[in-house]
């Protein structure tokens, strides 16, 4: 059944219902759209129930997107279930804003489906909200960007023993970046919209860097990089920050967690943080990598996943940066061509003009690529130092 696009009116409209089948009790205090998600509506709302506020997320799955919603919560409930119990038994502190907590329907379901009198579905989720942190778009400090990519890290790791199979692909090949170059060479074919000659420099400059999409495939085929559980969505705006600490809290929008390459996670990291620009800014001459950020992003990263990275991993950390910016800047050609059918556009050439953007610092990440490999290297020398000298520590006792 096709997704009916929302009036922001509608939407709202919509919240206080959606939030009953949760089990929200009280009156309702104030709602709105929240974030800036490309994929989903997200809304948050506050109720007030026996003198308590309490603030929720109710989020509409954009099922064109995620085929199979039962699937992605599945998925969803596992993940947040699995990285409780982790916390819990190291017996972290203040775990209830350390993980997702998924509203329940009557049944004990995390999803509730609606199906309207044109027959089209709506696929809504709910969360209960984390109090006191930000999500951000862009960052100021080089400490934000270790503090991502620590939780990032650690969030990898928690879910390495995941028990009960293997992920269900709530979108098969997300970051199969060959399959993302294949589709704009078929996007630039058909040009449904005559948009292809405005932005030949674009297209053939995408087009000129072909190797770049094969790079870490080829080095999984040859068994140099192993397939993990990961995010596969760790832009920025998707790890909450304290905000009396300034410390990583949660990892959040779990939709496309699956297995894939720990790369696609740093990598997508790497390309939200290093610039102080966001992704559809026009103005290129404030794109920068800013190479403090990218040292803490690698620290914090590092830090974490110690010595569980492979060599291959690790001396691919700074090309990962480049390879997701490149396959992002790919996907926004692609809608641009396609008619933004995809992300959306909130003004004409809003995806050319991101894609002009992620291409812009695609060749900047190039630039500096040698000096963040020299440093990923001498970060790795000292980690692998320590890391021998607690096993001899170990060994001795
Ligand atoms: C989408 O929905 P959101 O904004 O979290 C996209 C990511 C892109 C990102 C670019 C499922 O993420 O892959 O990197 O936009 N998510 C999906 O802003 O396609
Ligand atoms: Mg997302």
């Amino acid at each position: 059944m096709p997704l009916k696009t929302l009036s922001l009116y509608e939407t709202l409209h919509d919240v206080e219902r959606i939030a009953r089948v949760f089990g929200v009790e009280g009156t309702m205090i104030e709602g709105g759209a929240f974030g800036n998600g490309l994929i989903n509506d997200t809304l948050a709302a506050t109720f007030e129930h026996q003198g308590n506020a309490r603030r929720f997320i109710l989020q509409r799955i954009n099922h064109e997107v995620f085929r199979d919603p039962h699937a992605l919560m599945h998925n969803v409930e596992r993940v947040c279930e699995h990285v409780r119990t982790r916390l819990e038994a190291d017996a972290e502190d203040d775990i209830n804003r350390r993980c997702l907590t998924l509203l329940r329907t009557p049944d004990g379901g995390s999803l509730h489906r609606e199906c309207d009198r044109d027959g089209a579905d709506s696929y809504w989720r709910g969360y209960t909200y984390i109090n006191h942190c930000t999500s951000y778009d862009t960052i100021q400090t080089a400490d934000q960007a270790y503090e991502a990519a620590r939780k990032f890290g650690e969030f990898q790791r928690l879910v390495e023993d995941l028990p009960g199979g293997r992920l269900a692909e709530t979108i098969p090949d997300f970051h199969n970046t060959p399959k993302r170059f294949a589709a704009l060479q078929q996007a630039v074919k058909l040009d449904p919209l005559g948009r292809a000659a405005s932005c030949h420099q674009e297209i053939s400059f995408a087009l000129s860097h072909a190797p770049v999409a094969w790079h870490l495939l080829d080095l999984h085929k040859q068994g140099l990089i192993p397939e993990r559980i990961i995010h596969n969505d760790t832009k920025l705006s998707n790890v909450l920050i304290d905000d009396v600490t300034g410390r990583g809290m949660c990892v959040v929008d779990l939709d496309t967690v699956m297995p894939g390459l720990a790369l696609y996670d740093f990598g997508d990291l790497v390309r939200t943080c290093v610039s102080p620009a966001e992704e559809d800014s026009t103005d290129l001459s404030r794109i920068e990598v800013r190479l403090p950020v990218f040292q803490a992003l690698a620290r914090g990263y590092i830090e974490e996943m110690g010595t569980t990275l492979t060599d291959a991993e690790t001396a691919n950390l700074a090309f990962s940066g480049r390879l997701l910016t490149f396959e992002v800047a790919l996907r926004f050609l692609t809608d641009h061509l396609l008619g933004d059918i995809y992300f959306g556009a909130k003004r004409p050439n809003h995806n050319l003009e991101r894609a002009r953007n992620q291409f812009h610092l695609f060749t900047l990440l190039g630039q500096c690529e040698a000096e963040m490999d020299a440093y990923v290297d001498s970060l790795a020398r000292t980690a692998d130092r320590s890391a021998r000298f607690s096993t001899r520590q170990q060994a001795a006792h």
